[in-house]
């Protein structure tokens, strides 16, 4: 049986709901496919302990519905994993999402029908839908990465994916844990497992820069402030350069005077997170500028770590400050002065195999009851790959992006038409406040489809030409940055063998807006509308 709609929508996190949502209450028909047991995607799946939000709660939430704006009580600034599910579980009750929802359904190929310009999609249990519109909400970071030792299966301990956390409770009192990994997901779980297990030892390849996220519980005074004038708030954050509202300090940080650059470094550190990357404007466009930035930060580090040799190790390297995406953490470098938290650095000494009781390295074995991998994902397009999506003449994604992917504005690819994908490679996506990128490219599809169905219009696709000047925009950009000077998983770098291409657009959400809001006003310049 074959089941007809409008759109077909895959994927229930935050740009699937989205999506469902607006689209329904324009009177399309929908349906979405998710291949996890219950929605919310990466916030489903990424249990681990100590997840939390490194955008502030009242910015990382939904914008469609002032109601829904209003109603909803953060209870931190930073919110928790726990209380983000809870929150988009609310939003598909309070907007009757889930009768549209297929959970523990994957979608496992869609064919693009030149004949009648529909999606025939199939899940991998046989199942089958024909839609008109395909929309690709499927993460960016949702793909974990495969990572595994030789000798694993010898380990008679337990294994836990931070990314496909388990559900039932995980006990570390007694225990001696590894995590393997030291990005956000490591660093934010470290200081979690070290106040339970017997001990903890982190295994760490690359320290990287992390930021105090400042966390602290958000008072009735607070929330009744940004509730008073929300529509502020939201215009403030989509006009500043990364969706979290804060705007940097115009000048470059270099030509400003060490102790007054200093004292802006030290308010952004106490307060912005994420947002000290914006505390002047070149940051992360000029070399001097963001040394300053990195030794300021490497500073601190050094103050926050008793044992010199750890300090030594635990300080970010050779890269300038943001290039691999920076951490905000809530006790990490303070975590290893306790007794029974060590490192391991295996890029001095790596790590070998499993054994029967733990990790052999190098130079040592080490015995664990349990192991944790927080080695990240196949970021950008792992997820968006993993299906096999047929286009135009029977060219696969996956052949049209071998050397990485390629598309107009991040939503639509040539040869695909009536596909679209939701803060994919190509957009602001994790350069952003992501939540703010999705709501502004469903918005901006919703218009387009709607003046596509005013028009009896029923094929968008991009064009060849538009394609190639994105792409080659992306690329402009990005060499305007110091970006590309550091391995990354925005370039590709975390997988072996994946084509190194700077994947998404580091022109800020403002400037996205406004091409995004240009090419509506010329008739959707860039796209063929047949
Ligand atoms: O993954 P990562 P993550 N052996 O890729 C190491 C978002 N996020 O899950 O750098 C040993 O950052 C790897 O080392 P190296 C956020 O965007 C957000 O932590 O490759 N180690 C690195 O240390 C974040 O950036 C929140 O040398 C291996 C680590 O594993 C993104 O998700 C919370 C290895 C992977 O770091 C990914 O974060 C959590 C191997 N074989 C995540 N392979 C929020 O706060 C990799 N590593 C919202």
């Amino acid at each position: 049986m074959t089941t007809l709609v409008d759109a077909l929508v895959v994927g229930a996190g935050f740009g699937g709901l989205r999506t469902l949502h607006t689209l329904r209450s324009q009177g399309f028909s929908v349906a979405v496919l998710e291949a996890g047991d219950d929605i919310g995607g990466v916030w489903q799946f990424n249990q681990y302990p100590g997840a939390r939000c490194d955008v502030e709660s009242y910015d990382y939430s939904y914008r469609f519905s002032p109601e829904l704006e209003q109603e909803w009580r953060w209870s931190e600034r930073y919110a928790t994993q726990p209380e983000i599910l809870r929150y988009i579980n609310h939003v598909a009750d309070r907007f009757d999402l889930r009768r549209d929802i297929e959970l523990r359904t994957r979608m496992e190929r869609a064919t693009f029908d030149e004949a009648t310009a529909r999606w025939i999609v199939e899940a991998s249990d046989g199942r089958r839908w024909n839609a008109e519109k395909l929309i690709l909400a499927v993460g960016q970071l949702s793909t974990p990465k495969d990572t595994r030792y030789p000798g694993q299966d010898d380990f008679t301990g337990r294994v836990i994916s931070s990314a496909r956390w388990p559900k039932d409770k995980v006990d570390f009192a007694g225990k001696r844990v590894a995590i393997i990994g030291t990005g956000s997901s490591g660093v934010q779980m470290t200081p979690v497992i070290a106040s339970d297990a017997a001990h903890l030892t982190v295994f760490q390849r690359t320290a990287n820069y992390s930021i105090p996220a400042a966390n602290a519980p958000v008072t009735d005074a607070e929330d009744r402030a940004v509730k008073a004038d929300y529509p502020a708030r939201r215009e403030a954050a989509r006009n500043s350069p990364s969706g979290l509202g804060f705007v940097p300090d115009n000048r470059a940080a270099i030509d400003v005077p060490e102790a007054e650059r200093n004292a802006a470094f030290e308010t952004a550190w106490n307060r912005l997170g994420f947002g000290f990357a914006l505390t002047f404007k070149d940051i992360l466009l000029d070399q001097q500028s963001n040394d300053t930035a990195s030794a300021f930060i490497r500073g601190k580090i050094a103050e926050q770590v008793d044992d010199p040799d750890l300090r030594a190790k635990l300080t970010p390297g050779d890269f300038p400050f943001g290039t691999r995406r920076p951490s905000v953490d809530s006790g990490y470098f303070t975590a290893f002065n306790r007794p029974n938290v060590s490192l391991v650095d295996i890029s001095e000494t790596p790590i070998e195999r499993f054994t029967e009781h733990g990790i052999r390295t190098t130079d040592a074995e080490y015995p664990f009851d349990l192991v944790i991998y927080a080695t990240g994902f196949d970021a950008f397009t792992g997820s968006l790959l993993k299906p096999q999506i047929v286009g135009r003449g029977g060219c696969t994604l996956r052949e049209k992006w071998s050397a990485g992917p390629v598309s107009f504005l991040g939503i639509g690819v040539h040869g695909f038409p009536n596909m679209f994908v939701i803060v994919g490679p190509g957009s602001p996506s994790l350069l952003s406040n992501v939540l703010l990128s999705t709501e502004e490219q469903v918005d901006w599809l919703a218009a387009l489809f709607d003046h596509c169905r005013r028009a009896g219009i029923n094929q968008i696709e991009a064009t060849e030409a538009a394609e190639r000047d994105w792409v080659a925009h992306v690329n402009k950009r990005a060499q305007e940055t110091l970006y590309p000077k550091t391995p990354s998983y925005y370039l590709g770098a975390e997988i072996p063998g994946k084509p190194r291409v700077f994947m998404p657009y580091s022109g800020g959400v403002r400037g996205y807006r406004r091409i995004l809001e240009k090419t509506a006003a010329k008739g959707y310049e860039g796209l063929t509308l047949r």
